[in-house]
Parts: C-alpha cells; sequence; structure tokens
C-alpha cells in the first residue's frame, strides 16, 4: 500500500552515506488516540518529535482494543501503550494473525487493577487481601447495588472483566463500568469529602497515586493463561479468577510497513523508552493542571530536551 518515495540509482549510491539512503515517505504516520490521558500526551510527545524530524503526523480517535486489527491491516501505523493487563490479549491475537510488530518494551512497570483510596483501609483493616474485601462488601453498597459492594470498573473497552472476575471468584460486589476515566476520578474526588470506603478501577503510571495515597487489591495472582485456560488460578472452572499482572510490561507496537515506509521515524520508536515518572507527568499535565492534549506535550517536550533528544540523535 504506501511506497517508498526514494529511489536511489546505483550510481548514486556510491556517494550517498548509508544513512541517508532511506528517507520517510511523506505520507502521515497515523497515531491512534484513545480514552486515558497518558496514552493521549504521550502520542502527541511522540507525534510532535515525528513532525520535528520533517513527517507528516494524522491522529485518530480509536477503540483501544480494536486498535491492534488496525495497525495490522496499516490503516494505523503504531501504538504507543501496549498496557499489559489490559491489551495482552487483543495485542497477542493480533501478532498471531500477522501484520503488526512488537516495538520492545518501555522502561515502565504496570499494573491495572481493583484499587482503593487509603482511607478505606480504616473501614476494611483486612485489605488488600480480596478476600477481606469481600468480607467488607457491605461497606461498598449503595441504592444502585443493593445490599452488595459497587465496584467502578473502567469503560467497557479496556476489557477489565470485573464482572467475570466477581463471578468466578463468588464476591458479593456489583461491577458498574465508568462512562470515562474522569467518572474514575470523580467518584474518588467525591468519596474524599467524607472518607467513605470506595474501590474503583486504576492504574500505575497514573497520576491519581501522587494526588491520593492507595492501594491495589490483592487478588490470587496472575498466571498465564488465566484468561484463556479454566484450569489457571484458584476457580478449576472458570477464566479471569486471577488479577491483572502486578509487574506488567508496557510495550510499543507498530504496522510490519512502518519500518520500511518511515525508517528514521521508526529508528526513533525502536529507542523510545519512558519511565514510570515521565508517564505519570504526562497524564498529571492534562487531569490536575487541565491542560490541553498538545500543549502538555509541547510541556513535557520543553522540560525533557535530554531525554528525547538522545532519541532523535
Ligand atoms: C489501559 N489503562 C491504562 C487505562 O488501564
Amino acid at each position: 500500500m504506501k511506497k517508498m518515495t526514494t529511489a536511489l540509482t546505483a550510481g548514486v549510491l556510491a556517494f550517498v552515506p548509508l544513512t541517508a539512503m532511506a528517507e520517510d515517505s511523506s505520507d502521515p504516520i497515523v497515531i491512534p488516540i484513545h480514552n486515558w490521558s497518558s496514552q493521549i500526551v504521550m502520542s502527541n510527545v511522540v507525534g510532535q518529535i515525528f513532525e520535528g524530524m520533517g513527517n507528516n503526523v494524522e491522529y485518530v480517535t480509536t477503540d483501544s482494543q480494536a486498535v491492534y486489527e488496525s495497525i495490522r491491516l496499516g490503516d494505523v501505523t503504531l501504538e504507543l501503550e501496549v498496557w499489559e493487563g489490559a491489551f495482552g490479549a487483543s495485542f497477542r491475537a493480533a501478532l498471531e494473525a500477522g501484520g503488526i510488530v512488537d516495538v520492545g518494551d518501555h522502561n515502565a512497570v504496570t499494573r491495572e487493577d481493583w484499587w482503593y483510596p487509603m482511607w478505606t483501609k480504616d473501614a476494611c483493616p483486612g485489605l488488600p487481601s480480596w478476600e477481606a474485601l469481600n468480607e467488607c462488601a457491605a461497606l461498598f453498597a449503595t441504592a444502585e447495588t443493593g445490599d452488595q459492594g459497587r465496584y467502578l470498573d473502567g469503560p467497557v473497552d479496556w476489557l477489565k472483566h470485573g464482572q467475570e472476575r466477581v463471578e468466578a471468584l463468588g464476591m458479593d460486589f456489583v461491577v458498574v463500568n465508568a462512562g470515562s476515566a474522569a467518572a474514575l476520578w470523580a467518584e474518588i474526588g467525591a468519596a474524599e469529602a467524607d472518607q467513605r470506603p470506595v474501590v474503583v478501577f486504576n492504574w500505575t503510571p497514573n497520576f491519581a497515586e501522587a494526588v491520593w495515597p492507595g492501594e491495589f487489591v490483592e487478588f490470587p495472582a496472575w498466571e498465564d493463561g488465566c484468561d484463556t485456560d479454566p484450569a489457571m488460578g484458584p476457580n478449576p472452572d472458570a477464566l479471569f479468577d486471577c488479577g491483572n499482572p502486578a509487574d506488567g510490561y508496557l510495550k510499543k507496537a507498530a504496522w510490519e510497513g512502518m519500518e520500511e515506509n518511515w525508517p528514521a521515524a521508526y529508528a526513533v520508536l525502536e529507542q523510545i523508552s519512558f519511565t514510570n515518572a515521565q508517564i505519570a507527568e504526562m497524564a498529571r499535565l492534562v487531569d490536575v493542571e487541565e491542560m490541553e492534549p498538545d500543549e502538555a506535550a509541547e510541556v513535557w517536550l520543553a522540560e525533557n530536551t535530554d531525554v528525547w533528544q538522545a532519541w532523535v540523535n
């Protein structure tokens, strides 16, 4: 589909250093935008780096699971935040189907799971054990959930399988999906005023850890296959009877045609590796400082010149 625009003759080759051979296509590099702040800011950061190298960049808002199929087909060029917990299954399926490449891990270590702000533990001191949480279910009851506890899960496209986990482990909780990440922060903020116990989906790296000290609920430890093989995890008859990986990866992925079409940008993508602190800061600029994502990216780039210039040079 996309073709390299540079055609070099053998005569030219003799005089051109190898590094100058491959020139990036003027076709736009298509970068997907999802529904959590670090991904949106990071996408703008990397997009602005590519633009600074002379590339054209186009941002498209896409579903965070379907994006792996779009990358495989070359409709989207890359993904900067492949979180193991939320997207490992969709990413593995796309890898098996072909057309997408693993461009390596960020330095960051990730975790995505049921989480509570620390005041919740005053009311339920057995935390962070999931069994203790379950015994405290009534503390989390609302008009909406009757005498069962309320767990506010992430938006549906993050496929957190909260309902399946509740069923697999026989928990007294009702799973409600938040409409957006902002709804999660609103839930924690509203509970903060009267230190009401609350349990919601959260993740790290994120801005939230600096705003609300808290802990992840400890579920049965993740085992590979917990999402595909009922034998894995404590319930022999159910999937999703484990927590998410507690030390998950954060990967970069790309369309397999990216290297040929935009070799310089691809070489930079290979170098890119953000830390937990850098990613939490990207989210903070939007969720706390209330900047627009493109402006947050400009600020991040201005404050971290040595970090990203080392990848470009
Ligand atoms: C995919 N997420 C980082 C929001 O869990």
